[in-house]
């Protein structure tokens, strides 16, 4: 039998860094333009393409007895009224769930399934929201400072975000007289 070490590794809320040796995704607005609706806001906001979130990865075998887990960064920010958000998945083993733990910040957690049936969850310190089989999601970051979570799931799972990065979920995160509001999103 393979024998895999235990070990800890450590998130600096402060520093907003985890130590740990794993990869870690930096995606620019550069990487996501085309999933935000105003694309006149979206051209401006490119010549300074800001980061819009990280994901620092803990390096783990991508086998079905292990549990991937890692830490997302959503930046507080807007391009036009629709706030900083992730680019949004199924796993690839569709069957798959994940665990989020929002340890700073506020957001919203949109979750969809395959036939359009959508959920939205309220992502506040201490939430632990649950994201079963099947459902798609992505994170937005609703606050002003930066939304910070952790998530584990499968060590398998591995991630599609095909669909989602043609068409893009059924609703969108805007801000509205100072308030994040869920409204269709026209283009799906
Ligand atoms: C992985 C998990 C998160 C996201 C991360 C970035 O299954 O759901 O780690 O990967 O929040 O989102 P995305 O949609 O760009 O992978
Ligand atoms: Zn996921």
């Amino acid at each position: 039998m393979n024998y895999f070490e235990p070990f800890n590794s450590y998130i600096d809320l402060e520093e907003m860094k985890l130590n740990s040796e794993g990869e870690l995704i930096i995606r620019k607005l550069s990487d996501m333009v085309d999933m935000f609706q105003n694309k006149k806001a979206a051209e401006e906001a490119l010549k300074e393409n800001p980061i819009i979130y990280k994901v620092y990865n803990v390096q783990i075998p991508e086998e079905s007895g292990h549990l991937q887990h890692c830490i997302s960064i959503v930046y507080p920010g807007k391009i036009g009224n629709e706030y900083y958000m992730t680019k949004g998945h199924f796993h690839k083993i569709k069957e798959t769930s994940e665990i989020y733990l929002t340890l700073k910040g506020r957001g919203k957690l949109i979750m969809q399934m395959p036939d359009q049936k959508l959920r939205v969850l309220d992502m506040e310190e201490g939430n632990i929201s649950y994201i079963p089989p099947y459902w798609a999601h992505r994170t937005v970051n609703i606050g002003d400072e930066p939304l910070i979570f952790f998530g584990v799931y499968r060590g398998d799972a591995g991630h599609n975000y095909g669909i989602i990065e043609e068409k893009g979920m059924s609703v969108i995160i805007v801000e509205e007289g100072d308030k994040a509001v869920i409204k269709n999103n026209l283009a799906n």
